[in-house]
């Protein structure tokens, strides 16, 4: 039988607003991108707290701009202009002079606010004071800070097991935050961690950790402008790291070619009109993508199966000459069985399967031949499907066929998405945290680290689904909006005793809360953090593994936020009181202290607090960029992985959906309502679909229509969407996240990575049907 669940409301809307569209565009950036950009932070921040901001972003000695981990270039940098419009976007959300007062809360209800849609809702302003929502309360108010841990602390003392509680972490959060809250969380007694990379690039971590010894990439910002090829999978720079385009373009100017995997036809793939060049300014395009392989959702298995077998015939033709077998010997096993696999195909059967006609395959096939300097990016087109992980060991395997790893323009670059989420996991936010990394805290701390390993996003969205879980903490981000099956995620949310968000922003995971909740606001990447007087600095590491100092230059807009490590010290300390063997002090009074014990506990930070200040940072080592592959179970080589490829069968009705980004959001927070370069203004409640499709299936052009999923035993609905006809494969569909995530089911993830499938979630769509909410 069909359990039917219902949305929150606020997810139900009853109208529309005004769409406008306009035709696709075929290049990214231009002058749009800056007076875009510029309009933005003058409107938010003013002119003299913009300029003063915008002057300051991602420049050595400034402050690391927020948006997305694409890492600075390590020597030329613009010295006016070293962002992006959507770095600028970031900024302007966050240097906002407007504030949510204590009277804002007094006049607006939590039910009030919470029928504000996402984008009218980030346009209040930044939260200026703690506040608290007790049971049964209709309003958040104002609240002191000592009482608001003082709550939290109670809560989590009376627990019956410190595995009651959860602490989330969204990707924002510094380096030193990050050590210090794990180290709270754990000294409490819990591995209940789940972070934004459960959601984001977790496949990534596992594929490569398996393979290639470290789950991190191998290339660096370098190796992109002295390649032969560039392959990018499953990613829209031109919207999500724009910065990359002027990487891309660097590339092409010295010789490399590009091929875009993508099902639908992005900008930022095709060309790029390069703002910080007169070239650019004048309206002259690069092109990007000479490939552009418009490959089915999901797709990619079966397209990679397919160059690797064509490369296969070709050297089977000139032995020798295609595959490098020198590298194949010295770090591999496993060849022979990969290559009696691949016989099993035909390349026929995979051009269908991938959606992609043989003929592009060999094109591809032939760009990649004679070359063994490739770099594959790759996100979360790739990441967010039930076989992302075998997707990434399989662009691993093409990699090691051409010997394209652990040499100078050469490489696998995951390109990773909030500025830290790669430096959270190194600082320990894990749920399945590896039992030298708790030795190491057990050696320089001397408390028992918990063993057990912790809840990821969906494992805490079950238990507390199912009375596990009583407190829910929050370090940034908005885990209801960007986790999957939000009714059901709401549902858990709402059986929680206490919810905390640490936040600067209000966002709707505010607004579905436990008995109680609080919010504690704190300071953003731009604004000033002093501390003894003294403005500090914290630091990040980028994609590509580079830790860099970051220091803001905004007065904050309240004195009343405090610092995200302040806010795990002062916690800390009142939570755990004199059983605490740690001196959360000192943390508190300066980041160079906990720079001090990271240096202590995790590995390649040696001298930090120095190296830190050099200008440009320092890099992590990385073995496998050096070409040494740690898997001993493998010998130290890396093993070629034998995938089956995934089996997609849909009822006529059906259809495969991706939930995608459009140009105006930063995940949950959206910036405006338009999605320029795919040509949509003024509205997100929109469905991609397939001329062909709208007409098999009798729908019209522009008609409302209803989005169901029903995975498992239960009817997910998301209703008012409007199609629009668009270049996206048969049978395929997308949408925007997060009006979406309704339809994503919880139980339906990546394989050994347990990430949600987003880019994976079968629908049918019905005519509109109007809800009487009332
Ligand atoms: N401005 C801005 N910047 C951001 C973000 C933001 O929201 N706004 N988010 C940040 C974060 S956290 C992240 S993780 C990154 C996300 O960066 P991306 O991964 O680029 O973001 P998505 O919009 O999710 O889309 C991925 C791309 O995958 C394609 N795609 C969908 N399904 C498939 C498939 O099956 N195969 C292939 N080959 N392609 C597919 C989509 O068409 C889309 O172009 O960006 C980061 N940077
Ligand atoms: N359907 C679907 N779902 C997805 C995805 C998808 O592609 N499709 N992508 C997934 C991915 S890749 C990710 S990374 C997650 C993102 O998940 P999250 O990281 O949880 O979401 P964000 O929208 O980035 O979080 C925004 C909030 O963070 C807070 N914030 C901003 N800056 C700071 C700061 O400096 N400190 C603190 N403490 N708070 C801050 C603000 O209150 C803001 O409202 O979503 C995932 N969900
Ligand atoms: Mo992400």
């Amino acid at each position: 039988m069909s359990k039917k669940i219902n949305a929150p409301a606020e997810e139900n809307p009853e109208e529309l607003l005004d769409l406008k569209l306009t035709k696709p565009k075929t290049w990214a950036a231009g002058i749009p991108a800056v007076t875009e950009a510029l309009v933005d932070v003058l409107k938010e921040a003013g002119p003299v707290r913009g300029m003063e901001a915008l002057f300051h972003m991602n420049q050595k000695g400034g402050f690391d701009c927020s948006s997305c981990a694409w890492p600075d270039p390590d020597d030329d940098r613009s010295p006016i202009a070293e962002y992006c419009e959507n770095g600028a976007k970031a900024l302007a959300e966050e240097a906002t002079t407007k504030k949510l007062t204590g009277e804002f809360f007094a006049q607006n209800s939590v039910a009030d606010l919470a029928k504000l849609n996402d984008y009218e809702i980030g346009k209040k302003g930044r939260i200026a004071q703690p506040v608290y929502l007790p049971k049964g309360g209709t309003h958040y108010t104002p609240i002191g800070w000592d009482l608001a841990f003082k709550i939290i602390a109670d809560h989590l003392n009376e627990l019956a097991s410190p595995n009651e509680a959860t602490f989330y972490t969204s990707g924002r959060t510094s380096n030193e935050a990050s050590f210090t809250y794990q180290l709270f969380v754990r000294e409490f007694g819990t591995n209940n961690m789940p972070d934004c990379s459960n959601m984001c690039h977790e496949s990534t971590g596992v594929a490569l950790a398996e393979s290639i010894g470290i789950g991190k990439g191998t290339v660096t910002l370098n190796d992109f402008y002295d390649t032969d090829v560039i392959i990018i999978m499953g990613q829209n720079p031109g919207t999500n790291h724009p910065r990359m385009l002027t990487a891309l373009q660097k590339a092409k100017d010295n010789g490399s070619k590009i091929i875009a995997i993508n099902p639908l036809f992005e900008a930022g793939l095709m060309g790029f009109k390069n703002p910080q060049t007169v070239k650019g300014l004048m309206g002259i395009t690069t092109q990007l993508a000479d490939l552009y392989l418009q490959v089915k959702i999901n797709g990619d298995m079966a397209l990679l199966k397919a160059i690797e077998k064509l490369l296969y015939t070709a050297e089977l033709e000139n032995p020798g000459t295609v595959f490098d077998h020198q590298h194949i010997k010295n770090n591999t096993v496993g060849y022979t069985e990969f290559l009696r696999h691949l016989d099993k195909y035909k390349i026929d059967d995979l051009a269908v399967a991938a959606g992609v006609p043989v003929r592009q395959i060999q094109e591809a096939a032939d760009m990649l031949k004679n070359k063994s300097r490739i770099i594959v990016c790759w996100a979360m087109g790739v990441t967010q499907h039930v076989n992302g992980v075998a997707t990434i060991k399989e662009i691993v395997n093409l990699a090691m066929l051409n010997g394209s790893i652990g040499k100078p323009g050469a490489g696998l670059c995951p390109v990773r998405g909030h500025s830290n989420v790669q430096g959270n996991r190194t600082m320990l936010i894990y749920d399945k945290p590896f039992e030298k990394q708790l030795d190491k805290l057990k050696e320089v701390y001397g408390f028992e680290p918990p063993r057990e390993h912790g809840y990821d996003v969906v494992e805490t969205i079950n238990a507390m689904n199912e009375g596990k879980l009583k407190v829910f903490f929050a370090m940034g981000g908005n885990f209801l909006s960007a986790t999957p099956d939000t009714a059901y995620t709401a549902e858990g949310l709402r059986k929680m005793k206490l919810t905390v968000n640490v936040s600067t922003k209000l966002n709707r995971g505010h607004l579905v809360h436990g008995e109680e909740s609080i919010i504690l606001p704190t300071l953003a990447r731009s604004d000033k953090d002093v501390v003894g007087g003294e403005v500090q600095f914290i630091t990040c590491e980028n994609s590509m593994g580079v830790i860099q100092s970051s220091k803001g230059v905004l007065s904050p807009i309240s004195d009343n936020l405090m610092s995200e490590n302040q806010i795990v010290c002062e916690l800390a300390k009142v939570t755990l009181g004199s059983k605490s063997v740690v001196n959360w002090d000192r943390f508190a009074k300066s980041y160079d202290a906990v720079r001090d014990d990271i240096e202590k506990v995790i590995p390649g930070f040696d001298d930090y607090n120095k190296r830190v200040r050099k200008p440009g940072g320092f890099y992590l080592p990385n073995a496998a960029r050096e070409g040494k592959f740690e898997t001993k179970e493998f010998g130290n080589k890396v093993p070629f992985t034998i995938s089956e490829l995934p089996d997609h069968k849909l009822a006529d009705d059906q259809y495969m959906m991706c939930t995608i980004r459009s140009h105006d959001q930063f995940n949950t927070t959206i910036y405006g309502l338009n999605d320029r370069y795919r040509g949509i203004h003024n509205e997100r409640r929109i469905i991609f679909m397939n001329r062909n499709d709208i007409q098999k299936a009798g729908f019209k052009e522009g008609e409302k229509v209803d989005l169901f999923n029903y995975h498992g035993d239960k009817e997910r609905v998301a209703r008012l969407f409007v199609i629009i006809p668009y270049n996206i494969p048969e049978g395929n569909t997308a949408t925007y996240y997060p009006e979406t995530n309704v339809l994503v089911p919880i139980d339906s993830v990546a394989e050994k990575s347990n990430t949600p499938t987003s880019k994976l979630v079968i629908i049918k769509i019905k005519k509109y049907v109007p809800q009487n909410l009332n």
